[in-house]
C-alpha cells in the first residue's frame, strides 16, 4: 500500500511517518510538504535513508501540482496534516489559513476522487467545538458537540472537517476525520507552549504565560495521536468521526511549572503576559467512541510523555537551535541544490 502524507515536515506529521515505518515497514510513503516556516527538512533524515520514503516539495493549494502528483504516485490513502497551525499567527494574519487548511483540503479531495483514492484522512483538532467554562469540569467534547469555533485558526479547520462531510454525504468519498486535543512531544515547533516553554527556560529567558495561566488544555503525547490516526484509517469506518484525547487536563501554569521541574529550574522566570484574544478557556475530549470501537488506548501518562520531551529537547538542542536561528530555512539549498541534487 502507498501512503501519501502531507505535512510531514512538520510537528505531527513526521512523528507519523515514524510511526508508520515502525508499524508497516511493507508499506510506502510519500511526503508532501510545501516547507513553510513550520516544516523542517532536517526533521526527514532519517527517513530520507529509507528507499521506500520520497519526499516532494509542493503546495496542497496547487491544484495543478496537486493533480500531477497523484497521476504519478497514485496512493491508495491519504492522511492529510498540511496546515497552518498556530492560533497567534491565524489572528495576526487569517488568510493563509483559509488559503492552505480549507482550499487545499478541498483540491486534495478532489484529487482523490479524480484518481480513486480508497480512504482520506483528515487531520482535525478539537479546537473546532469552540470551549467549555472551566466551572464545570463534568462537560467534555464528544462527536455530537456542535461546532463553534473562536479563532481563524480554529473557523479554518472547522470549515474543512464541513467539507469533507459535506463530500462524503454528496459523493460518498471514502472520508474519515480524528479531532485531537493538544499533543506535545518531539519534533515540535518552538513557537507552541510546550516546546517555546523548555527552549526559553534553558536559554534563562522569561517564560510568557498568556493571562492568569488557567486555562486548561487536554495533553496528548504526540505517538497516541499517530497510533489513533493509524488504527482510524486502517478500520475506522468511512464517514465517521472519532474523538482522540487522553483525559490529562492541565492548566498552563501547571504545565509550565511541570516543565521547570523537568529541567530543575526555578519559576522565577514566569511572566504573566497580555492574554490571547478570544482565548479558548478548556478543551476537554471524550474519547469513548474510539476505544469502543476501535480498541485505541493512549499508552503515555503526561508526567512520563513530559520526561521524554523534555530529553529529547536536551538531546536535540541542533534542532531547535537552528530552527530559533532561522539557520534550517537554509538546509533544503545545503542539502539539494548545493549538492547539485536539483531543486526537488
Ligand atoms: P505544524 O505546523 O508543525 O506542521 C504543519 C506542516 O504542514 C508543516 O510541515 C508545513 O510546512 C506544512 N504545510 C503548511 N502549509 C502547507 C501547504 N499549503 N501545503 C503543504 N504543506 C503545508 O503542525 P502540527 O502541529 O504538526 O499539526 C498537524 C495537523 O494536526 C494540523 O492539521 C493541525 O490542525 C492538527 N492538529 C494539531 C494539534 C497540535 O496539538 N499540534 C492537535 C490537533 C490537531
Ligand atoms: O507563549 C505562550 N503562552 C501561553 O500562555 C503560548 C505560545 C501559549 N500560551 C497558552 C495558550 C494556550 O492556552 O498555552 C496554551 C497552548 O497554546 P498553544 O501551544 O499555542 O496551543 P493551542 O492554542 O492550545 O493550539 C494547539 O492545540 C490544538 C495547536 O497549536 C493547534 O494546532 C491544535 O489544533
Amino acid at each position: 500500500m502507498k501512503l501519501l502524507v502531507t505535512g510531514g515536515a512538520g510537528f505531527i506529521g513526521s512523528n507519523f511517518i515514524y510511526y508508520e515505518m515502525e508499524k508497516h515497514p511493507e508499506d510506502a510513503l510519500v511526503c508532501l510538504d510545501k516547507l513553510t516556516y513550520a516544516g523542517n527538512l532536517a526533521t526527514l533524515e532519517p527517513a530520507m535513508e529509507d528507499p521506500k520514503f520520497r519526499f516532494v516539495q509542493g503546495d496542497i493549494a496547487d491544484g495543478q501540482f496537486v493533480e500531477a502528483l497523484f497521476r504519478e504516485e497514485k496512493p491508495d490513502i491519504v492522511v492529510n496534516f498540511a496546515a497552518e497551525s498556530h492560533v497567534d499567527r491565524s489572528i495576526e494574519d487569517p488568510g493563509i489559513f483559509l488559503r492552505t487548511n480549507v482550499m487545499g483540503v478541498q483540491i486534495l479531495m478532489d484529487a482523490c476522487r479524480a484518481h480513486g483514492v480508497s480512504r482520506f484522512h483528515q487531520v482535525s483538532t478539537d479546537e473546532v467545538y469552540g470551549d467549555l467554562p472551566l466551572d464545570q469540569p463534568d462537560l467534555f467534547f464528544t462527536e455530537e458537540t456542535p461546532v463553534r469555533a473562536s479563532s481563524p485558526y480554529s473557523a479554518s479547520k472547522a470549515a474543512a472537517d464541513l467539507l469533507v462531510q459535506a463530500y462524503h454525504r454528496t459523493y460518498g468519498f471514502p472520508a474519515t476525520i480524528t479531532r485531537c486535543s493538544n499533543n506535545y512531544g518531539p519534533y515540535h515547533f518552538p513557537e507552541k507552549l510546550i516546546p517555546l516553554m523548555i527552549t526559553r527556560a534553558l536559554a534563562d529567558q522569561s517564560l510568557p504565560v498568556y493571562g492568569k495561566g488557567e486555562n486548561v488544555r487536554d495533553w496528548l503525547y504526540v505517538r497516541d495521536h499517530c497510533s489513533a490516526i493509524d488504527l482510524v484509517i486502517r478500520n475506522g469506518r468511512p464517514g465517521e468521526l472519532y474523538n482522540v484525547g487522553g483525559h490529562n487536563e492541565r492548566t498552563n501554569l501547571q504545565v509550565v511549572k511541570t516543565v521547570l521541574r523537568e529541567l530543575g529550574k526555578g519559576e522565577e522566570r514566569i511572566t504573566f503576559v497580555a492574554d490571547r484574544p478570544g482565548h479558548d478557556r478548556r478543551y476537554a475530549i471524550d474519547p469513548a467512541k474510539i476505544e469502543r470501537e476501535l480498541g485505541w488506548i493512549p499508552e503515555t501518562p503526561f508526567e512520563e510523555g513530559i520526561r521524554e520531551t523534555v530529553q529529547w529537547y536536551l538531546a536535540h538542542e541542533t534542532w531547535w537551535k537552528t530552527i530559533l536561528s532561522g539557520e534550517y530555512r537554509n538546509y533544503f539549498k545545503r542539502m539539494y541544490e548545493d549538492k547539485g541534487r536539483g531543486s526537488l
